[in-house]
């Protein structure tokens, strides 16, 4: 038990690792597709853990689910088909229900344990789940957009890392897909990783998503209990006169999400600049 605290240990993230205390371990079940930890933080509240990476905590959520939802909603001129692939906690749905818009929103998660926990032990990101424009569908995400062509606005893939999983959601293969999926002038959002870790995976991701869309950027939100305190989002559309860093409304209820810190998420520090524009 590590004397009550939960280290968070990867390959992913060498020599590091982020720490919380833990007051009561609440859940743990291998599921069908990975481990599933929940426990009481005494700091973040409850944690939701998946193969040892941290997921959300209660505390500093909503900085991730606001920003991977916002910034491809706010941009978009009328978001009504939405769908969020992962993102079993329901967080993200919550925020894309906000927007007055949206007429239907699916989220497809690949493993039923994460909605089940969420709803039992995150109850203020599961609430996302239960909304009357909200369709939960459990299974692959690729097979799902296999049979769906031209329908979404917006989708956000709200994945866990590219371990396990949700490895195959990184790949150019699923991009294709998703593109395929929206109809014309749609836009994604994707767990797009840091950094401080990840440049050459955010680069190669970078390169593929500018082949197959007409507008493919990287912004990022700051999140205390993220590998390094950072995570980032390609954001793309498949309109090259869409102008991904200006937000065309007002969102309501917001945490961290504003109009200011929409159009500054897209800018970067020079090394990460120089090192995915450069070659
Ligand atoms: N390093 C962990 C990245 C996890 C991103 N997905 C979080 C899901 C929250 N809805």
């Amino acid at each position: 038990d590590n004397n009550g605290w939960f280290h968070e240990i990867s390959p992913q993230w060498p020599g590091q690792a982020l720490s919380l205390k833990v007051n009561k371990i609440l859940h743990v079940e291998k599921s069908k597709y990975q481990d599933v930890l929940v426990f009481e933080s005494e700091s973040y509240g409850n944690v939701l853990v998946l193969d040892g990476a941290v997921q959300c905590t209660e505390r500093d959520e909503f900085s991730y689910q606001e920003m991977i939802a916002h910034l491809p909603m706010a941009s978009h001129p009328n978001p009504e088909r939405v769908l969020v692939i992962g993102g079993g906690d329901g967080g993200v749905l919550r925020e894309v229900i906000k927007h007055p818009q949206v007429k239907e929103a699916v989220l497809c998660d690949i493993d039923e344990a994460v909605p089940r926990v969420s709803k039992q032990y995150l109850p203020k990101m599961a609430e996302g789940l239960e909304h009357e424009k909200v369709t939960v569908f459990i299974g692959d995400g690729f097979k799902f957009l296999q049979d769906k062509k031209n329908y979404f606005d917006v989708i956000i893939t709200d994945s866990s890392d590219p371990e396990g999983p949700a490895a195959a959601l990184f790949e150019k293969a699923f991009f294709e897909l998703l593109k395929n999926a929206l109809r014309d002038g749609g836009h994604i959002s994707t767990q797009g990783e840091c950094i401080w870790l990840h440049l050459p995976l955010i680069k190669s991701l970078r390169l593929a998503t500018r082949e197959l869309f007409a507008t493919a950027e990287y912004a990022y939100t700051t999140i205390p209990t993220y590998p390094s305190g950072q995570i980032g989002f390609i954001v793309c559309s498949k309109d090259g006169s869409r102008n991904l860093r200006k937000p065309l409304r007002e969102v309501p209820d917001c945490k961290y999400y504003n109009a200011k810190i929409h159009e500054c998420a897209f800018q970067l520090p020079q090394f990460a600049e120089s090192a995915l524009n450069e070659g």
